[in-house]
């Protein structure tokens, strides 16, 4: 039902950073944290490559069809797009939604490409629920460089990955938290927790912005 929970609404907690800072697994780690203290959470993640949108956004990460990088940008909103029923029905019933990415992936990384700028590549996601948090995960290319090589997907590749970074920091607002993903796992874990916690907390009665 879309019955409001009685205990508030759950918070939108997005993770971003680029690639290799550790997200995916922060994700997990603080969806379980939140379940096994009796906070109902659910991972979610962009682009979902489970949808027919994320089934071609798939294909052109893993190099296996070309498209046009304007009508790329859009699929990938598209595939956000098609997730909000869902993301506010479990918010309104009180699951707080730990995303894997969010919009400000969507900016940052199209903007990295020639001849797209901020502004632009802002438009299709206006209107998206807004997030309650995001946790933005910097690495230094040092840091980033210890952990490993890329994968081969699309965009890994470490000067495109600086571009990126840059991006980010000029989407950065007050409901930003920069957190130094150069830590520990477990380090990193509690500082997450802690804040997450606090948001959680804290806008249970608030109404979801756009
Ligand atoms: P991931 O499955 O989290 O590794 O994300 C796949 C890749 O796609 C990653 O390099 C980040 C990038 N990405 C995520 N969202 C968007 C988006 O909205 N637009 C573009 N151009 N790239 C995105
Ligand atoms: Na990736
Ligand atoms: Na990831």
């Amino acid at each position: 039902s879309r019955k409001k929970s009685t205990m508030g609404r759950g918070s939108l907690i997005v993770f971003e950073g680029c690639d290799r800072a550790g997200k995916s697994t922060q994700c997990v780690k603080l969806v379980e944290a939140l379940e096994n203290s009796g906070t109902p959470a659910k991972l979610w993640r962009f682009p979902d490559r489970g949808t027919a949108i994320g089934g071609i956004i798939s294909q052109y990460l893993e190099k296996k069809c070309e498209l046009e990088d304007h009508a790329v940008h859009l699929l990938f909103s598209a595939n956000r797009w098609e997730a909000v029923p869902k993301m506010k029905e479990h918010l309104l019933q009180g699951t707080t939604l730990i995303v894997d990415r969010y919009a400000f992936s969507g900016v940052a990384f199209t903007a990295a490409k020639q001849g797209f700028g901020l502004d632009w590549c802002r438009q299709p996601d206006i209107g998206l629920p807004k997030p309650d948090l995001i946790l933005y995960l910097t690495l230094t290319p040092e840091e980033a460089a210890k952990r490993g090589g890329f994968g081969g997907e699309r965009y890994e590749n470490t000067p495109f990955q600086e571009k990126v970074a840059k991006n980010f920091e000029h989407l950065k607002e007050n409901n930003w938290r920069v957190i130094d993903a150069g830590k520990d796992m477990e380090s990193l874990h509690e500082e997450i927790q802690e804040i997450t916690r606090a948001v959680i907390k804290d806008s249970k009665d608030k109404d979801i912005e756009k």
